[in-house]
């Protein structure tokens, strides 16, 4: 607080007494009513957490509103609208964004500050939305933005789990998990929608009708209650919606005469069981209920969502007159967000066939003309297979469709294709390996979804080159490239406005904000004193912040004038934070073997890396520990620590990502070529005027070609060397490069503590024993990675170079806004056109 009447109720202010009137007491008089009439508190308190609710609560009305204005549009209108399933979205903050995208600020800056408070101080008390575990969650949250921003129809649908991702403690032991709760208090983003019920099967039987029909029948039955949190666009009216499904149990399921027996546990099996459904983001799946547990949220998910799609296309039909289930198609597109939501095709297929009465070629011909697949890996142990008892056991009659489909469709294949024969064990939906049924849902989706995805060029054509290559021979024309894209308003408007304003400055318009390749109007300043004095101080304000969160969760103090160089992301080996560390060593130790002299031409660094690991991925938390440990001796170094410091970042989120992405000047994204599908975070570094350090990996190829090479520092092995690569070093022909050897020695030598590195380190080592042979080439790009990082350094000595280099980043980043990105995926795939509210 600002020192003023923070933490005692404030007097009522009524905008109609006060003659001055204007929005900003208007809105204060608001936030007073929220506190007072929608209490969540002890009433006479007002608190900066009273504030944030209150806030909020105001804020809700004006989205209400205008979500209500865009509903009833849409429902006008009727235009064909487009449904994104997701299990994932990592949504952040909310409280910025709204008021940004309604351009609030200043209003609501002048309210609170009014009622004693600062708004930065009161957006801070908020909790993140964390339903999701990256890049694919945080990218379905970004396209909702651009789709509300660019006016679309469209909607997005998920799953409301009371606990996101965990929150990450780094104690002596390396990562520990604790739960999350998003919703300890409430969350005054969703608004219940106690009309919007569906009831949800899981288990039971197929009965078989007189007449031949089908129908689920028996087993249990959970229902699906819809919380809606509104999304609203910049700069424009139209606000769409999150659809958030919640699992509860009937009244009816509670068991009153076991309970009056005592027998509480069993009277409330049921409920106790609806409420699993949404209990936790993703699940362990290593046990056999833990897999149960995530299949019956995908279909959860699934099953409500195309319910709540359909009724809507049944209201609409009748307001307008006849409309048959062949029309759906051209009102309806349901894009699925990688396999997670695969059950919508069997579930719609069900629905079609089993409660509409539709024949199967009818019902085949509608699903297969409304649903499309975004891939977002190739690596095979992320790509879902579901065990067929598993599947048959929880959804029987989904099962015979699954059959139906692959049968038809492998039959099609021996009519038309004899040349692909041996083919079809490896094209087939059903996996019947005896060992081991499973359903291959990434097949199942390339048969039946009329479009099949990459997210970013270099991803999608290996996509048809290898995991779907005999899929493009039969259908050419399936497959598609979307680059995947970042809100520019949460990414650069509101992380950063002080670049922000600086960049509206030069262009002399704020239109970069929606047309984001309007920045290209920068590169004929990137030399220009003036902009590049405005530009170093934006940076240097940037990351004094960034030196104080640094310092305020972890104690360690960082120099603001060091170079600030990023890794956060998901800890994975293929990811190679490993590399970026063991580089890290290297640079140590030379450091240590330099004289005092010498150590002062080095240019200082700061290296931060943050990420969560998979609770059960030894090898993740192995890094994440060595990368602690490493901290710990670096930066308590009195020789070195001038030079050098070293920072875990705990618990990385939207959040702290919007801290740390306006602060950076080099970033890492260094994954083995061909493997990170596309990178999202690259492109939100690459906008903040960040320079990348990476492999010709993902969306990083298409950074390099657009912020131009020589503003891109590159290495290491081609996504079709990596092959050859794995081979050669199988066959024992694989020469270490002894810097790489120095950096692991040191290591083992017990330099960092006493914690066993040895299963980490021999990862990294040949063909036998521990580890897979260094599978990730960890071993074979260090020396071009540690060359690249040298001329890193050379470039951040040429403070002038380094700026223009920044400034051009910035300037080449347009291609990758979410805007550019959605538009495609409307003109493209779903053939939906704007429709804004008037
Ligand atoms: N991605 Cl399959 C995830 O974050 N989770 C997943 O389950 C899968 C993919 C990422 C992928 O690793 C990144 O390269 C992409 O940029 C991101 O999806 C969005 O497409």
């Amino acid at each position: 607080a600002n020192g003023k009447a923070a933490n005692s109720f404030p007097k009522e202010i009524s905008a109609k007494a006060n003659p001055e009137a204007n929005e900003a007491t208007e809105i204060a008089g608001n936030i007073i009513y929220h506190a007072k009439y929608s209490p969540h508190f002890s009433p006479l308190k007002f608190g900066p957490e009273q504030a944030l609710y209150a806030t909020a609560e105001s804020l809700r009305d004006r989205l209400i509103q205008l979500w209500n204005e865009t509903y009833v549009h849409f429902n006008k209108v009727d235009p064909k609208q487009t449904y994104y399933l997701s299990m994932e979205y990592l949504q952040g903050r909310a409280l910025t964004n709204a008021i940004g995208n309604l351009n609030l600020q200043g209003p609501y800056a002048d309210a609170l500050r009014k009622l004693g408070y600062e708004l930065e101080e009161i957006a801070e008390q908020e909790k993140d939305a964390a339903l999701g575990n990256g890049g694919l969650g945080r990218l379905a949250s970004c396209f909702l933005d651009s789709m509300a921003t660019l006016n679309l129809p469209a909607w997005g649908y998920g799953l409301r789990y009371r606990h996101g991702l965990f929150k990450q403690l780094i104690t002596k032991k390396g990562q520990e998990e604790i739960a999350e709760d998003w919703l300890e208090k409430f969350s005054p983003w969703e608004i219940v929608r106690h009309d919007v019920v569906f009831p949800v099967r899981f288990f039971g039987n197929v009965q078989i009708n007189p007449d031949g029909s089908r129908k689920w029948v028996g087993g249990d039955v959970v229902q699906a209650l819809a919380y809606d949190v509104p999304i609203p666009g910049y700069n424009t009216k139209n606000t769409i919606s999150l659809r958030l499904w919640e699992a509860k149990a009937r009244a009816e399921d509670l068991d009153l005469f076991q309970f009056n027996e005592g027998e509480y546990e069993l009277a409330a099996q049921l409920h106790s069981r609806a409420q699993q459904i949404c209990t936790v983001l993703y699940p362990g799946d290593a046990t056999e209920s833990g897999k149960l547990l995530r299949l019956k949220q995908q279909f959860f998910l699934c099953s409500a969502s195309l319910q709540d799609i359909m009724s809507r296309f049944k209201e609409r039909s009748t307001a307008e007159g006849s409309r048959k289930w062949s029309d759906f198609p051209s009102k309806v597109a349901v894009q699925m967000n990688d396999t997670h939501p695969t059950l919508a095709i069997p579930e719609l297929m069900r629905l079609l066939m089993d409660d509409n009465g539709l024949g199967w070629d009818e019902a085949w011909d509608v699903t297969s003309r409304t649903v499309a697949y975004t891939n977002h890996t190739v690596l095979p142990e992320a790509l879902e297979k579901w065990s067929q008892s598993l599947m048959w056991k929880l959804l029987p009659r989904h099962m015979e469709i699954i059959e139906e489909i692959d049968k038809r469709f492998v039959k099609n294949i021996r009519d038309t294709r004899v040349d692909l024969e041996d083919k079809i064990s490896s094209l087939s939906i059903l996996d019947n390996n005896p060992q081991k049924p499973v359903v291959r849902m990434a097949n199942l989706c390339v048969v039946s979804s009329h479009t099949v995805n990459g997210v970013a060029q270099l991803h999608s054509d290996i996509l048809k080159a290898e995991l779907f290559a005999d899929y493009v021979s039969i259908w050419p024309n399936k497959f598609q490239n979307k680059t995947n894209g970042i809100t520019p308003r949460r990414w650069l408007r509101f992380c950063s406005p002080e670049l922000s304003d600086i960049i509206t400055k030069w262009l002399k318009t704020d239109k970069w904000i929606t047309d984001l390749d309007l920045l290209t109007g920068l590169r004929q300043f990137a030399d220009n004193e003036e902009l590049q004095s405005e530009w170093a101080s934006a940076k240097a304000a940037n990351k004094k912040r960034l030196a104080h969160y640094i310092e305020r969760v972890t104690g360690v103090s960082i120099d603001p004038n060091s170079l600030f160089d990023i890794q956060v992301k998901r800890i994975h080996e293929y990811k190679r934070q490993l590399m970026n560390i063991l580089g890290v060593v290297y640079r140590f130790k030379k450091l240590k073997e330099m004289k005092p002299e010498e150590r002062k031409k080095t240019v200082p660094r700061t290296v931060m890396i943050g990420g969560k690991a998979f609770a059960t991925y030894t090898n993740a938390k192995r890094i994440v520990k060595l990368v602690n440990d490493v901290g710990d001796v670096v930066n308590s170094d009195p020789e070195v620590n001038e030079y050098l410091k070293v920072v875990f970042v705990p618990n990385y989120n939207v959040t702290v990502a919007e801290i740390l992405i306006p602060g950076s000047e080099l970033s890492q994204h260094i994954s083995t070529a061909g493997m990170e599908a596309s990178g999202t975070s690259n492109m939100k570094f690459a906008l903040n005027g960040c320079l990348i350090i990476g492999t010709l990996d993902g969306a990083n190829v298409e950074i390099r070609e657009e912020v131009g090479e020589e503003n891109f520092f590159l290495f290491g092995a081609t996504a079709d060397q990596v092959p050859g690569l794995r081979k050669e070093r199988e066959d024992g022909l694989f020469k270490p490069d002894p810097r790489f050897e120095e950096a692991k020695q040191f290591v083992k030598s017990g330099v960092f503590g006493s914690y066993d590195y040895g299963p980490l380190l021999d990862s990294l080592e040949g063909n036998t024993g521990f580890g897979r042979g260094d599978y990730f080439l960890v071993g074979y790009d260090f020396p071009s990675y540690m060359d690249a990082q040298a001329k890193v350094d050379e470039a951040y000595k040429d403070k002038k170079r380094w700026l223009k280099m920044s400034i051009l980043s910035t300037a080449g980043s347009g291609k990758f806004s979410s805007d550019r990105t959605i538009a495609q995926y409307a003109k493209e795939i779903w053939n939906i056109k704007a429709c804004p509210v008037p």
